[in-house]
C-alpha cells in the first residue's frame, strides 16, 4: 500500500479508500476526539480544544485527584454534563451502521464520551436498515468512560450518571463498600490502560489488513501504537482528519476532512461521492 494519497479529499480518493476497505481482511478501527466535535464534544489540543486553558497534569492525572479531588471533579463534573446533552453526529452513524456489515471490524476509542455505544444502538434499531441485525463486537474503550466511577480504596468499579456535587470535598460521591471518594473510571497519564482491553486492541491491530483511524492526534500512546502495529503486519492506515498527523506520512490514503461529511461517502451503501 505504497500509493499513498493525500490532499483535498477528491471523490476518486474517497472511491481509493473505499476499494481498499472492500478488500480489506480484518480492520481496526481507531478514534479520538475529534470524530465527537461535531457532536459538540471539545476535543483536547488545537484551538478551542481542552488543554488550552487547563493543564493536563492538574486534572488528568493520579497525582492531582490525590492532590485535590474536588478540583478534578469539578472539571470531569462539567465535562460530563457537556456531554450527556450531546447526540451521536452523522460520522458516528456512518460507522456503526458499517460496523453492523463488518464483523471483521473492531473499534477501539480513545473516547470517554459513550457516543459510539449510542450510535451502535442506534443502528440496531433502524427500521430502515433491512440488513440482518448483528450486534457488533464490544467496542474498546482504550481510556475508559466518563460515565463510570471507580474506588481508589479497594477498586470497586460501577456506572455512574448522577450529577457531581463538587462545591466541597464532602460532597463528592463515596464507595458504598469502603467510603473512599471515588474517582471518574478514565485512564490518566502515566496510567496503565485497562489488561484485558488493550490485550484485545492490540490482537485486533495485529489481525487487521487496513488500520481506519479518525479524528486523533496520534500523539498519546499506547494507543497512537495500535495502527502502527498494523503496518508492521505489513497492513495500511487509511486516516480521517482535517490535519495532519504523525500518522500521514505513512498513510495509504489520508482523508482531509471532518468526519461528519467523510465517513458517510466512505462507509454508508453507495455512499460515494
Ligand atoms: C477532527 C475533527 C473532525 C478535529 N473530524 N477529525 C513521553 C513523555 C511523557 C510521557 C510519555 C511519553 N511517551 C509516552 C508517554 C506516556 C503517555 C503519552 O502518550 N504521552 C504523550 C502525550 C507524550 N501515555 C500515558 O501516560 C498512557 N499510559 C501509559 O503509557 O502507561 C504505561 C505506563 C504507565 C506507568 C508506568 C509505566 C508505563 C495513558 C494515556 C492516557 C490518556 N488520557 C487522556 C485523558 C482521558 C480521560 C479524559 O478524557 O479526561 O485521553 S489524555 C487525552 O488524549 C485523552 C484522549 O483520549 C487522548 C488522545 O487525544 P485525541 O483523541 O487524539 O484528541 P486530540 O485533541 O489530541 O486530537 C483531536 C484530533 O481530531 C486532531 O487531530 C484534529 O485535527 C482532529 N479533528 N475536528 C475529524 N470534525
Ligand atoms: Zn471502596
Amino acid at each position: 500500500m505504497a500509493d499513498a494519497t493525500s490532499g483535498p479529499t477528491s471523490p476518486e480518493t474517497i472511491r481509493h479508500a473505499r476499494a481498499l476497505l472492500e478488500a480489506a481482511d480484518g480492520v481496526l478501527v481507531l478514534t479520538g476526539a475529534g470524530i465527537s466535535a461535531e457532536s459538540g464534544v471539545p476535543t483536547f489540543r488545537g484551538a478551542g480544544g481542552l488543554w488550552k486553558d487547563h493543564r493536563p497534569e492538574e486534572l488528568a492525572t493520579p497525582g492531582a485527584f490525590r492532590r485535590d479531588p474536588r478540583l478534578v471533579w469539578e472539571w470531569y463534573g462539567w465535562r460530563r454534563e457537556l456531554v450527556a446533552a450531546c447526540t451521536p453526529n452523522a460520522g458516528h452513524r456512518a460507522l456503526a451502521g458499517w460496523l453492523a456489515r463488518r464483523p471483521d471490524a473492531r473499534l477501539c476509542t480513545q473516547n470517554v464520551d459513550g457516543l459510539h455505544g449510542l450510535a451502535a444502538l442506534e443502528a440496531l434499531a433502524d427500521p430502515a436498515d433491512s440488513s440482518p441485525a448483528v450486534a457488533p463486537a464490544p467496542i474498546l474503550e482504550l481510556h475508559g468512560s466518563l460515565f463510570r466511577v471507580r474506588c481508589p480504596e479497594c477498586g470497586e468499579e460501577t456506572p455512574h450518571r448522577e450529577p457531581i456535587d463538587a462545591r466541597t470535598r464532602d460532597t463528592l460521591p463515596r464507595c458504598g463498600s469502603c467510603g473512599g471518594i471515588l474517582r471518574p473510571a478514565v485512564v490518566w497519564f502515566g496510567e496503565m490502560l485497562p489488561h484485558a482491553v488493550l490485550e484485545e486492541a492490540f490482537a485486533a491491530a495485529t489481525r487487521a489488513s487496513v488500520a481506519l483511524v479518525i479524528g486523533t492526534s496520534a500523539l498519546v500512546h499506547p494507543a497512537a501504537s495500535l495502527p502502527l502495529v498494523t503496518l508492521e503486519a505489513g497492513g495500511g492506515v487509511i486516516e480521517v482528519n482535517p490535519e495532519p498527523s504523525p500518522l500521514s506520512a505513512t498513510a495509504a490514503v489520508s482523508l482531509r476532512g471532518p468526519a461528519g461529511t467523510i465517513l458517510p461517502c466512505l462507509l454508508d451503501e453507495g455512499g460515494t461521492r
